[in-house]
């Protein structure tokens, strides 16, 4: 696959050790949904990930997570995503905005519809409680949030359980892979320009095989969320971060 020097160099700058798969250590999680959820006979959310993520390999208990700026930072990005109108807080209605922006691609299957709003539904209700226009999410409310969610280790295991939709979504011809044409879609849906798409593109496609896997897009999107670590692509992920 052609690298322009930009994207090579970036490349070049990943530690092998992150993108080394850790064959002694092997760590498997599942996608889980919640209970309800759970009982589906729907293939997709039962596929297990091989994950050869250091975010959970080099778990440690003791060591509290999410203090660093960089983080912090991260965390911001993504609140800056979620508010779809730019008022500074989120709320449900800017949950379903985005959910309605993939779903109208037209990709997903009614009972994957569904899904993915009963997904989404449940992180808002079990992170913020109840669904009124009154309920609004600071980003130093999200911050907090996040804070607990990566020092818990079972809120840890559940942080990506809306990344596979998002997945499905984009792939167009729903081959199982994204392309860098297909990946336009991710970021248009999420309100990110086109033009800054193949960076990040760039940085899911582990294997640089010019096409994401949903392991690589699900690994690389809960990385962006639990690890503190620089110089991983994952910081990529949903676009430029911002200052
Ligand atoms: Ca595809
Ligand atoms: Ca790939």
């Amino acid at each position: 696959m052609f690298l322009s020097p930009i994207f090579a160099m970036f490349r070049t700058n990943v530690p092998h050790t992150i993108r080394k798969i850790n064959v002694s250590q092997p760590l498997f999680f599942q996608i889980k949904w919640n209970s309800s959820i759970a009982s589906s006979k729907n293939k997709f959310i039962q596929e297990k990930i091989y994950s050869d993520s250091d975010s959970d390999s080099d778990w440690d208990s003791c060591a509290e997570k999410g203090k660093s700026e960089f983080w912090r930072r991260k965390m911001r990005t993504f609140h800056g995503i979620l508010d779809i109108n730019k008022d500074g807080v989120i709320s449900f209605d800017d949950f379903k905005i985005l959910v309605d922006r993939f779903i109208y691609l037209g990709h997903l299957d009614l009972h994957q519809q569904k899904e993915f709003n009963e997904v989404v539904q449940n992180m808002w209700e079990e992170r913020w409680g109840t669904i009124n226009p009154y309920n609004l999410v600071t980003t130093e409310q999200y911050l907090e949030d996040m804070h607990h969610v990566v020092n818990d280790r079972q809120l840890r295991q559940k942080v990506h359980n809306f990344l596979p939709y998002l997945f499905k979504a984009v792939d167009k011809d729903k081959n199982g892979y994204i392309t860098a044409e297909e990946y336009k879609l991710f970021f248009n849906c999420l309100g990110l320009p086109k033009e800054v798409s193949l960076v990040s593109f760039t940085a899911v496609d582990e294997n640089l095989d010019g096409r994401i896997t949903l392991k690589e897009f699900v690994k690389t999107g809960r990385d962006f969320f639990l690890t503190e670590d620089q110089r991983k692509p994952s910081k990529l992920f949903w676009g430029p971060l911002v200052k």
